[in-house]
């Protein structure tokens, strides 16, 4: 019987700084509703999906930061939401900022976690690749102060049976990098879902606009393709605070193609369908990883970190 997978990914659109938990959770339950209409059984949403993307301001006072963290998953303000999957049978995938009091301390990462149709938690994903900085840089329009208002995930990329397959998560930046698709792919990920916030001016380098939605698409497809694996992401996008978000919700298949991309800037629910079937073409043969691959020439990739020109 085939594997197949209705997965609907929920782009929104921008959230701003007075919009409340519980509006947002209005909006990703309108969204949620048109999923289940259209037969989806998953719903992805964004990176830092509750609230508007805080780390492009630099805030003194811990409890003005925190206000934009949750300290409990789910809370009163998200409830509402996980009533409505599990009354829609539907699972979902959410990122947001998380407090959490681990070891005796105060700890705050950029989490996702994938629930499943009955309202159960699969897993968790706490990001890896903090991008940006973490003190205040004054050239720049908009900080990315990740590294400031988070710690770097402490959990791996682990991926879990659900929905019918193999599944994982990362989170934005993470898609940029090799590695987080590989470690997956070598768990045997079937699909990938991963939430970003990307705006589309880089502050940091002198980039012309149009590399950005370039660079996401090629980020995102040859993860795909290079681990035989289905990858849905999922943006929040448009006018978000003065900053714009550059959207391009999509999914790619394991042959590396776009299949389906969002039209606009806004909330928008793209609804694919999956075999997840058509992995084992990928990764039966030119990634046939057991057969193909070289560990004997990789070791550098883990022993080192920057890179060292010869002299
Ligand atoms: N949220 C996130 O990780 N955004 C980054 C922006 C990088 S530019 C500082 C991204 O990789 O899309």
């Amino acid at each position: 019987m085939a594997r197949t997978l209705t997965v609907g990914a929920a782009q929104l659109g921008p959230i701003q700084r007075s919009d409340t938990r519980k509006q947002v959770v209005r909006r990703l339950i309108e969204l949620l509703r048109e999923a289940h209409a259209r037969n989806c059984k998953l719903v992805v949403y964004p990176e830092l999906a509750l609230t508007t993307f805080f780390p492009r301001w630099m805030m003194e006072g811990q409890a003005e930061v925190d206000a934009f963290f949750e300290r409990a998953m789910p809370n009163a303000d998200v409830q509402p939401l996980f009533d409505e999957a599990r009354r829609l049978g539907i699972g979902f995938h959410l990122g947001y900022a998380e407090l959490a009091e681990q070891e005796g301390r105060t700890r705050r990462f950029n989490t996702a976690i994938l629930v499943d149709p009955n309202g159960d938690f699969v897993g968790k994903y706490r990001k890896i690749h903090l991008p940006g900085h973490a003190e205040y840089e004054p050239q720049r329009p908009f900080q990315h102060l990740e590294k400031r208002y988070f710690e770097v995930g402490d959990l791996g990329w682990p991926v879990w049976r659900a929905f019918g397959g193999i599944v994982g998560m990362c989170i934005c930046n993470d898609r940029r990098w090799p590695e987080t698709f590989r470690v997956m792919g070598l768990k045997g990920v079937e699909l990938v879902v991963c939430g970003f916030n990307t705006p589309e001016f880089n502050a940091s380098m002198v980039e012309p606009g149009h590399h950005r939605m370039m660079h996401h698409f090629l980020s995102v497809q040859s993860g795909a393709y290079q681990n035989g694996t289905w990858v849905v992401a999922v943006a929040k996008a448009g006018m978000e605070e003065g900053c714009m978000l550059h959207g391009g919700t999509c999914v790619a298949a394991p042959s590396g193609e776009l299949v389906a991309v969002a039209s606009t800037l806004g909330d928008e629910l793209l609804a694919y369908t999956m075999d997840l079937d058509a992995t084992a073409p990928i990764k039966n043969t030119i990634f046939n990883f057991a057969r193909h691959r070289r560990v004997e020439h990789y070791g550098i990739i883990v022993e080192q970190t920057g890179a060292i020109p010869p002299p």
